[in-house]
């Protein structure tokens, strides 16, 4: 029997893209602050001048699986995380959003092979927001470290080879 688990030891030799949205930017920078946070904390170089990490700001969640699929396409990333926040509004614009979203960035994780974080709150209110962006937790520190065990993880599965 062969067990596969992902490790963060060998974090810092990840290539890591980050998608963010800027709608509601109040959440989603607080999101990639604790994303960073964790990243540099696993060896991951998150300064200005890193080549094993880039960050692409997008206008909304809606605009997240494009650059998704462009970074996935370049060849370059182990692993993508998406942030965003979309916050119910009197509208139904809110599920046509969070569905296109989501559908979206599995679409483009399913058709590329590159596991893609999906680092979206879809919340009834900006408190519960900002509640899972710092005030009680930050989930972007969450979202990192599943984007560090999904790179181990599919890079131990790439070396899997059938026996002949
Ligand atoms: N985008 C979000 O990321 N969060 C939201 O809550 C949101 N709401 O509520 O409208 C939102 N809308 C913008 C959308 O993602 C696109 O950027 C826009 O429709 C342009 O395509």
């Amino acid at each position: 029997m062969t067990t596969i688990e992902g490790r963060f030891t060998d974090a810092s030799n990840l290539n890591i893209a980050i998608v963010v949205a800027r709608f509601n930017d109040l959440v989603t920078n607080k999101l990639l602050s604790g994303c960073l946070d964790c990243l540099e904390r696993h060896g991951i170089d998150t300064t200005e001048t890193s080549s094993q990490l880039d960050v692409a700001w997008v206008p909304g969640s809606y605009e997240l699986p494009i650059v998704a699929q462009s970074f996935a396409r370049s060849g370059k990333y182990n692993v993508l995380i998406t942030l965003g926040a979309v916050i119910r509004g009197d509208t139904p614009h809110f599920d046509v959003v969070v569905s296109e979203t989501s559908k979206g960035i599995a679409a483009v994780s399913r058709d590329t092979g590159l596991p893609i974080i999906f680092g979206v709150l879809t919340t009834d209110t900006m408190q519960q927001a900002l509640e899972r962006a710092g005030i009680k937790s930050n989930l972007g520190w969450s979202f990192a470290l599943q984007a560090l065990e999904m790179g181990s993880l599919m890079g131990q599965l790439g070396s899997i080879k059938p026996s002949t």
